[in-house]
């Protein structure tokens, strides 16, 4: 079946270099708690419910773009959806986060994951998901699918949950070499035929989440995150290809990765993330032209008033530039922000941008 005709490209212009008339932009973690009516929804279902009820998680989706003049919807899931499709158990405690009762504690327990992963079979929900949400958007904005980086899920698996060190997670990288590549080329298998399938599903762009780069050193990113990443857009584009499907825009964003923009922008992504520490026009140098730049305002920004809110994204604006750029907070957003503050900051970015543009 056709997908509603798409009537907002702006994003997938930016994402390809092509002119755009005012910057488009989107947020990480819009759809979540800050969110009322996603409060309301949240307290009747578990969390991996409404991840793996189409139903639900289009609802969810859906609801920051009645909201607010977003650019791009994200599909409501999250990125260790992919541990449980490797067999591992995740639950979502309420006030804490996620939880693996059984997390890998030594090398021979990567034998106890179900590998290789039948991802029609194990995460077909998350395609039934962008199907129905594609038809629901009824083409007012993209949808962006999305994955964890295999660094970032290997450290979830092995942690059993968030931590400040990832101490257990980064120990095997120097304990296990020969087990953590196993277990990084484990996952990016994975997430390689997790993306194709949410393209194939109807998402028009992807995302790669590796949220947890920033905590290594810049050797051990360049050993056992970049070539993972570069894997994977490479499988993917080539995939997507072979198969006659859209090669849609793909973007990387590593948090806290600063000594790593060159090797990123190098990797065949179209887009770049940045966190709220990066000044953009070092970003900019450092990339280079050929990748788009997204980000970067500091989440916590948001908290201030609305005026500053508009001081704030005219000085974004003004360093990214208007082309080749999306804008967007440099993490997700919080869970205690007000609305109305991402209502100003959506709206300032366009406003502004479109000013700024045409004083051209
Ligand atoms: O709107 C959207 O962005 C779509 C939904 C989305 C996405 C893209 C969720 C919903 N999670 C994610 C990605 C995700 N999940 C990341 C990458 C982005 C980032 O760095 O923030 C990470 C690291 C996770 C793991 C995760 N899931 C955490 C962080 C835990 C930690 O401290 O390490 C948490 C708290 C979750 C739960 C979660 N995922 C999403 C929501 C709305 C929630 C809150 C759970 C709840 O309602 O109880």
């Amino acid at each position: 079946m056709e997908f509603p005709k798409l009537a907002n490209d702006l994003i997938l212009r930016a994402a390809k270099g092509e002119q755009v008339e005012q910057v488009p932009v989107w947020i990480m973690r819009q759809a979540g708690r800050y969110l009322q009516e996603f409060q309301d929804v949240r307290a009747q279902h578990d969390f991996f419910t409404i991840c793996r009820t189409p139903e639900l998680a289009c609802e969810v989706t859906l609801q920051p773009i009645r909201r607010f003049a977003l650019d791009a919807a994200i599909i409501f899931s999250d990125i260790l959806v992919v541990p449980q499709a490797l067999g591992m158990t995740v639950e979502m405690l309420p006030g804490k986060g996620p939880h693996f009762p059984k997390p890998l504690e030594q090398p021979d327990d990567i034998k106890s994951l179900s590998y290789p992963v039948d991802v029609n079979k194990e995460l077909n929900y998350v395609f039934a998901a962008i199907t129905l949400t594609r038809h629901r958007l009824e083409g007012k904005v993209p949808l962006i699918g999305f994955c964890g980086s295999p660094w970032t899920l290997m450290s979830y698996m092995i942690e059993g949950g968030g931590s400040p060190t990832l101490s257990k997670a980064k120990s095997w990288l120097y304990q296990h070499q020969e087990a953590s590549h196993r277990l990084l080329q484990i996952i990016s298998d994975v997430c390689v035929d997790f993306l194709v399938g949410q393209v194939q599903a109807g998402a028009q762009m992807l995302q790669v989440f590796e949220s947890h780069g920033g905590i290594l050193s810049n050797q051990s990113f360049t050993t056992y995150c970049t070539p993972y990443l570069g894997q994977i857009v490479r499988r993917v584009k080539e995939k997507l290809s072979k198969n006659d499907l859209p090669v849609v825009p793909i973007t990387v964003f590593a948090k806290g990765s600063h000594y790593a923009i060159e090797e990123l922008s190098q990797l065949g992504y179209d887009i770049l993330g940045l966190d709220w520490t990066i000044q953009p026009q070092d970003a900019r140098k450092t990339a280079g032209g050929s990748v788009t730049l997204q980000g970067n305002l500091d989440p916590c920004a948001l908290y201030a008033s609305k005026d500053e809110i508009d001081r704030m994204t005219r000085d974004m604006l003004t360093q990214f530039g208007t082309q080749r750029y999306i804008a967007n907070l440099g993490h997700g957003i919080y869970p205690t922000m007000n609305p109305d503050n991402v209502k100003a900051f959506v709206d300032s970015v366009h406003s502004i941008s479109r000013e700024i543009i045409n004083q051209k």
